[in-house]
């Protein structure tokens, strides 16, 4: 009853291992140099945290995600695709993967897709929206790990469902802000809180 319901899941950090997937390559590369563990982890942006721990190793954590294969490779968390699979069979549900590209654009984006393809498919590539600025963006539910979601629209349409991730776990949620703890929460009951 009612109308669809629209679903925004966001992709690093919530579908991709991004933060996994570069700790991995950083120590790979970067053997000689320190690390911050994911238990330590603090604050959205990885490349901030790095740069206070010493400050070149800023542009070494950029240099990354920056490289070819970064993005493709990233292993899926637990139970991510297997939910948007079902989600996006549920009556009057239409789901979309929102997520931003870096800057750096002559692999991140191709491998964004690729990465969508690989792992659900050609034809939900339909379902793929690349933006910088996800408040431009009309749903009903946007799921990321972002703490803060800005852009142009001080009133974006979706309610922000805070994906916990090992940089946001111990940030206090202000009300009436919503957690989903991972893809083994109660992911079906967000949806149909929403529902008309
Ligand atoms: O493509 C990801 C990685 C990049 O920002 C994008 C976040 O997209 P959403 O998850 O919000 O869709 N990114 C970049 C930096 C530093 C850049 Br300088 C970082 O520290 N963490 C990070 O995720």
């Amino acid at each position: 009853s009612g109308k669809r319901l629209r679903v925004l899941v966001d992709m690093d950090g919530v579908l991709a291992d991004f933060e996994g997937g570069f700790l991995k390559k950083y120590r790979a590369r970067y053997p000689e140099d320190p690390h911050i563990t994911l238990d330590d982890r603090r604050g959205f942006w990885v490349s901030t945290q790095y740069g206070q721990l010493r400050s070149d190793l800023c542009n070494k954590a950029i240099s990354i995600w920056e490289s070819k294969d970064f993005f493709i490779e990233l292993e899926p968390l637990p139970g991510g695709v297997e939910a948007v699979k079902e989600m996006a069979k549920m009556d009057n549900t239409d789901v979309f993967i929102c997520t931003s590209p870096i800057q750096h654009y002559n692999h991140c984006p191709y491998e964004k897709y690729a990465w969508v393809e690989k792992h659900f498919g050609h034809d939900f590539l339909e379902r793929v929206i690349l933006t910088r600025d996800k408040t431009v963006i009309t749903g009903d539910l946007l799921i990321d790990d972002k703490p803060d979601i800005l852009g142009v629209e001080p009133k974006p349409t979706w309610e922000h469902i805070l994906f916990t991730a090992c940089h946001n776990k111990h940030l206090p949620l202000s009300p009436p802000q919503r957690r989903l703890l991972s893809w083994s929460d109660d992911w079906r009951a967000v949806l149909d809180s929403k529902r008309q």
